[in-house]
């Protein structure tokens, strides 16, 4: 991913420091010489423990979605793609690439009503009655789903948080 590439380089900086805080994690797993690009992975369980992440509603959804083995575990080019994607000089379309992949819960490319009632329910701390956060995603489908298939693809997607500039701030974590 092109763009990606770019936040890599211009975070280049942030390496050393990423690592450090990557082998704080794990300094039984991780190694600290890294020239010869070792197969290294931590589980989802020591990251999202991380205090950037702890009290993030989505934390083990965004470290799933970062996880390049899909079951949540992260090598150190992972962990890198993740704190330059939730950083805040980070490019708002690949923030909203990211933002759907975490809100897509079941995985299946497509943000359906019970995605968003699983996202809504995290974000409102299940503060809002079933019938509250039902009537709210029966609403924000209804506005944002371009194509009538009452499901929001990614361009839906894109329709949504167009009109919602803060929504994607949930996803800015300072490294
Ligand atoms: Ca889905
Ligand atoms: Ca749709």
């Amino acid at each position: 991913m092109e763009p990606n590439l770019l936040i890599r380089h211009s975070l280049a900086k942030c390496h050393i420091s990423l690592h450090g805080r990557y082998h704080e994690l794990a300094p039984h797993l991780v190694p600290m010489d890294y020239t010869n690009d070792p197969d290294v992975k931590i589980p989802l369980a020591l990251i999202v423990n991380m205090p950037e992440l702890k009290e993030n509603p989505f934390r083990n959804r965004i470290v799933e979605s970062f996880s390049e083995d899909g079951q949540g575990n992260l090598s150190f080019n992972d962990f890198v793609d993740m704190f330059s994607v939730l950083s805040e000089m980070a490019p708002r379309e690949l923030k909203a690439i990211y933002a759907f992949k975490i809100y897509d819960f079941n995985v299946d490319n497509y943000i359906c009503k019970e995605d968003l009632e699983k996202t809504l329910n995290k974000l409102t701390k299940e503060e809002l009655t079933p019938e509250e956060v039902n009537l709210v995603c029966e609403k924000a489908i209804e506005e944002a789903d371009l194509d009538g298939d009452n499901k929001l693809s990614f361009a839906d997607f894109e329709n949504m948080i167009s009109r919602a500039p803060d929504f994607l701030s949930t996803f800015h974590i300072r490294i």
